[in-house]
């Protein structure tokens, strides 16, 4: 398995908009193996194959607690099917605004269809923690990123900071 760089905002490959996979095979479940094991590392608990530059309809996803058993997810070509109306409010981070965070409204019940790591349908419904990063993560998918939710201001700051998080970090 392999750790694979991240795409960091501004990069305008992250406003791609990501293909559906045509058929789920070996080489789809290296990429996903290698997408999770990127994500254990970044530490995150989603990853969009858009972020390591893949412009693949792919997400992974352990949003298991801390101290919990590994839970990985995956997810291939999903589509959202229904949503609640209602709205609830999450900090949200992304791995490609690193060091960020911003409370995103978003629905707080979606229905979602997807192929399994094995290319198998599931269809079920999302909610709590699972509901909001799914959707983070399928925004990925449509070249949106969870700051594209805030005001043309509260972007700019954000972008400002990963920029002097990216500095920082150069400077050692
Ligand atoms: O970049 C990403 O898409 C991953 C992102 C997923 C996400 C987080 C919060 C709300 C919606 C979607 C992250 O994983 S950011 C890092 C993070 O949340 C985290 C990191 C370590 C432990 C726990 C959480
Ligand atoms: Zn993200």
């Amino acid at each position: 398995m392999a750790i694979l760089p991240i795409l960091i905002a501004p990069d305008p490959r992250l406003k791609q908009i990501s293909d559906p996979v045509k058929t789920v095979t070996d080489e789809t479940r290296k990429l996903m193996d290698n997408m999770l094991e990127t994500m254990y590392d970044a530490p995150g608990i989603g990853l969009a194959a858009i972020q390591v530059g893949v412009p693949q309809q792919l997400i992974v996803m352990d949003i298991a607690e801390a101290g919990a058993p590994r839970n990985p997810q995956y997810f291939i070509n999903p589509e959202i099917l229904e949503t609640v109306k209602d709205l609830k409010p999450y900090e949200e981070g992304c791995l490609s605004v690193p060091e960020y965070f911003n409370t995103i409204d978003r629905p707080e019940r979606v229905k979602l269809t997807y192929l399994d790591y094995k290319g198998d349908r599931v269809t079920e419904w999302a909610e709590g923690l699972y509901a909001v990063c799914i959707q983070h993560e399928m925004d990925h998918l449509n070249g949106v990123l969870f700051i594209d939710y805030l005001s043309r201001l509260k972007r700019e700051q954000a972008l400002r900071k990963v920029r002097k998080v990216a500095k920082l970090k150069e400077a050692g």
